[in-house]
């Protein structure tokens, strides 16, 4: 029956249909109805069966042909729309919802790293090259990194920032958490109790015992309430902006810096860039005293203690020059008053009432693997 609703199909007008099967035919009998063959006498379906064939070779190629358009189909549409769809989310949450972990359904991923390594602008160029740009108009804001190379003592705040991440004096862990919708967040805490610990004993000169990826670290701080940046996770790279506290170590001196309007553009488990805005009241009260400081210490080391003009410093040594040119009430002491005449204007309004009131900064950072308890 069902042979014959197909070829009663294929064989349009054809109205015989299996009654014609098995009757006798040949000469002198009736022709066969279509779609019938006289075969040895009797009419048969065996030339049916032949354009059977070739519907089924129509069927198959047209459900194969149809399936694989529709499956192909499915699956861009499915793929193209399910991407766009996590990355517009990701990026709604991140920006939008900022660090609103509800978003996304679920506890987060987490991805614990340690700073190993610093980049702290040291010429105009990494100046106009590291960091965002801030005010819109397509060129980097680094205002404090600019007041920084021009200190002479500059090469030993960030040599100072690589020994004492060397030695674990200096330990900041980066803490990111993110969803699988692409949602993520960033915070950074000051870490301690490094294990192993940072040196193999006293004589280890170059230490960094703790820089391996699979150190464990205490935090030591407790950072300031809903800081932290929030963005998107795309593979191993991360984008996010709001505000944190970036801890920091000048001369002997730990810092935090606070960063408003902050940005990061980071590969994780590689170099980080990060920006933002410090107000300059900040780097007044927290960051000049600490490169005060940090001057005379680099006179002590350069000087033996003597009388203006020299102060007993060597002549081409850094101390020469930081007395030089900084000392400009001449008592062969750095005061954080004279360091804040080289300070500049503010270039950036982070508190949007259209009066600039803090600094842009941008530095750059590596991390590897690291685990710490979350907060
Ligand atoms: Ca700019
Ligand atoms: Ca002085
Ligand atoms: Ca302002």
């Amino acid at each position: 029956m069902i042979r014959c609703l197909i070829v009663a199909v294929v064989a349009v007008g054809l109205v015989a249909c299996p009654t014609q099967i098995g009757d006798r035919c040949g000469e002198g009998l009736p022709p066969c109805s279509s779609g019938f063959s006289c075969v040895e006498g009797t009419c048969s379906l065996e030339a049916v069966d032949a354009g059977q064939a070739v519907l089924d070779a129509g069927v198959d190629a047209g459900f194969d042909a149809g399936v694989a358009a529709g499956v192909d189909a499915g699956v861009d549409g499915g793929f193209d729309a399910g991407a766009d769809a996590g990355f517009d989310a990701g990026v709604d949450a991140g920006f939008d919802a900022g660090a609103d972990a509800g978003f996304d359904a679920g506890p987060p991923m987490q991805l614990g790293s340690v700073i190993e390594s610093w980049t702290i602008p040291a010429n105009a160029t990494q100046v106009s090259q590291i960091g965002f740009d801030l005010t819109g108009d397509g060129g980097v804001d680094n205002q404090l990194s600019a007041f920084l190379i021009a200190l002479p003592f500059a090469a030993d705040f960030r040599n100072g920032l690589a020994t004492s991440t060397d030695t674990g004096e200096l330990i900041v862990l980066e803490d990111i958490e993110y969803w699988s919708g692409g949602a993520a967040t960033l915070r950074l805490y000051r870490g301690t109790n490094a294990m192993p610990p940072a040196c193999d004993g006293v004589a280890d000169s170059i230490c960094r015992k703790h820089l391996d990826g699979g150190a464990a670290f205490a935090i030591a701080s407790v950072p300031i309430p809903n800081t932290g940046l929030s963005g998107t996770r795309s593979g191993s790279n991360l984008q996010g902006s709001g505000s944190l506290e970036l801890p920091l170590r000048v001369g002997s001196t730990q810092i935090e810096l606070p960063l408003r309007n902050a940005r990061i553009e980071s590969v994780i488990g590689g170099v980080a860039t990060l920006g933002g805005a410090v107000a300059r009241s900040e780097v007044q009260t927290r960051l000049v005293p600490a490169l005060a400081t940090l001057a005379n210490q680099t006179v002590a080391r350069d000087c033996v203690p003597g009388a203006p003009p020299s102060c007993g410093c060597a002549g081409s040594s850094v101390g020469a020059s930081t007395i030089a040119t900084l000392d400009s009430v001449h008592d062969c002491t750095i005061s954080a008053s004279e360091l804040m005449v080289l300070l500049p204007a503010p270039d950036l309004d982070a508190t949007g009432d259209g009066v600039a009131e803090s600094l842009s900064i941008g530095i750059r950072y590596t991390t590897v693997r690291a685990v710490f308890p979350t907060q």
